[in-house]
């Protein structure tokens, strides 16, 4: 089982890696960035919640996001393996990620970063913007909120994967074919 996590800052290009890694890969695609908006969209208690948050590029409470992917890995027992896009955001996540893994006997097999510069982030998230209708992307004070909420709290994920010798990391600026190919060489070797 190939359970991937895909990490990087707000823009770094997770969403569109993703969708090539599903073509290529038949993997079960879990955002919790869509899973969230999904709850919007259809006007549930949680999505109402989270909507305050996700406004105002602040990571919505730990144990909702894991209550959904908890959700979701059940719903897929037969899953050739899961990318992880977004997921974990927070050590406490990743901790839980490991449990909830543990009891089907599928680690995650590698974290794959993309690494892109702050102001390459906030262009390409404006540039979304203009047609995505997402709030989040709107505004230039909000997009620097949610780089800095993954410098205080996403960012030491990285360090969780290190020490299981998990982490890799990947040039997230270029064309998304030859990012896409950097991560196929990485998995090439799982
Ligand atoms: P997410 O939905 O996860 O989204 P993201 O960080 O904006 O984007 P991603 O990295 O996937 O970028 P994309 O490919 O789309 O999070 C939104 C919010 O949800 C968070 O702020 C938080 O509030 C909440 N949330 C989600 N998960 C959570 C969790 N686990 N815990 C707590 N809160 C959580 O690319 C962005 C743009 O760049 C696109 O327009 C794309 O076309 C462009 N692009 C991609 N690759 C490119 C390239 N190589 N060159 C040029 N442009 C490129």
């Amino acid at each position: 089982m190939l359970n991937l996590v895909l990490f990087g800052p707000p823009g770094a290009g997770k969403g569109t890696q993703s969708q090539k890694l599903i073509e290529k890969y038949g993997l079960i695609h879990l955002s919790t960035g869509d899973l969230l908006r999904s709850e919007i969209t259809q006007g549930t208690e949680l999505g109402l919640e989270a909507k305050k948050l996700m406004d105002h590029g602040i990571l919505v409470p730990d144990e909702v996001v894991i209550g959904m992917i908890s959700h979701k890995l059940d719903a897929n027992r037969d899953a050739k393996g899961f990318i992880f896009d977004g997921f974990p955001r927070t050590v406490a996540q990743a901790e839980a990620l490991d449990k909830l893994l543990e009891s089907k006997n599928a680690p995650i097999s590698v974290m794959i970063a993309l690494e892109v510069n702050d102001d390459e982030l906030e262009k390409r998230l404006l540039l979304r913007g203009k047609d995505s209708g997402r709030p989040d992307d709107a505004n230039p004070e909000v997009i620097r909120k949610r780089i800095k909420e993954y410098n205080d709290k996403t960012a030491p994920v990285a360090g969780f994967y290190k020490n299981q010798n998990k982490f890799k990391s990947i040039n997230g600026i270029g064309s998304v074919g030859e990012i896409f190919d950097g991560i196929s060489n990485v998995i090439g070797s799982y």
